[in-house]
């Protein structure tokens, strides 16, 4: 990033600590096979004799630091390689005012860290409901096609409040406490693959959502069942609860006739 900015500067200096520490912990865990981050170009072979596949991001949203905004980790734990349908389990890690963890495997368990023992405490079990009531729609807006800006302009006209911190870790974190509602990277005339990135964001979360009863598509299909030719592959993404995510799917195919 600019080095004549300094705060520019302790944003690539954080990144790259951020990955550093993740590296090393990743590396003491004999399970683990080989680790990608947002920060590397190629993937790195941890433990010849582990199985499992870590793709993560070590510090989203780190351009939020500078004004003290909520940023997160995020991990993606996949067996036989980086794919939608390989995800076996995904976590991610809210820096707010508390610090969270979001572990999903059969289900989505929410963790608090104790800042006396230093132990993420088992807080509740999260479920999304039907439909909620909060949208986060991100991408330039001059950039989006029309009947995307028509869709998302029907969910306001619904009675949808706009939650957007420019963070998805904290952003699709509050959809998923509050219960439902829509977050929303599309395909964009100046990003037609969308900006977030599938082994690192995309697919870490489109398992959260899954698990917790949601659901999370490109606007055709399932997030999971894309594969991923390029370590660094970005796709749109849709992450929500079944009724926001039927209208999405809706709008989309019928974009297509
Ligand atoms: P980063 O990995 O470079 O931090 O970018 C990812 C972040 C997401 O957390 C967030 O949803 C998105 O970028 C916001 O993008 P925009 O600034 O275009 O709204
Ligand atoms: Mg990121």
């Amino acid at each position: 990033m600019d080095s004549q900015n300094s705060s520019g500067d302790i944003q690539v200096k954080l990144d790259v600590i951020s990955d550093e520490i993740v590296e090393k912990h990743l590396c003491k865990v004999s399970s683990v096979i080989e680790i990608i981050s947002e920060e590397k170009a190629e993937p790195v072979r941890v433990n010849e004799s582990g199985k499992y596949y870590v793709a993560y991001d070590p510090l989203d949203g780190s351009s939020l630091i500078d004004v003290n905004l909520s940023v997160g980790s995020i991990f993606g734990i996949y067996k036989g390689g980086y794919s939608g349908e390989n995800v076996v389990a995904a976590v991610y890690v809210v820096y707010g005012p508390r610090v969270e963890m979001v572990v999903a495997r059969d289900t989505v368990e929410l963790f608090r860290l104790n800042e006396k023992t230093g132990v993420f405490d088992f807080v509740k079990e999260l479920r999304l409901n039907e439909k909620g009531k909060i949208l986060a729609p991100g991408g330039t807006q001059k950039e989006w096609y029309p009947f995307h800006k028509e869709m998302i302009d029907n969910l306001f006209k619904e009675g949808y409040r706009l939650r957007y911190s420019g963070g998805m870790v904290p952003d699709l974190h509050q959809i998923l406490l509050k219960g439902g509602g829509l977050f929303a990277y599309p395909a964009t005339n100046d990003k037609p693959k969308g900006k977030l990135r599938k082994l690192f964001e995309v697919f870490p979360f489109a398992y959260v959502y899954n698990k917790a009863g949601g659901l999370a598509v490109d606007g055709f299909k399932s997030l999971l069942e894309l594969d991923s030719q390029n370590y660094h592959d970005t796709t749109p993404c849709f992450f929500g609860s079944n009724y926001e995510i039927t209208k999405v799917l809706q709008t989309y195919e019928g974009a297509k006739k």
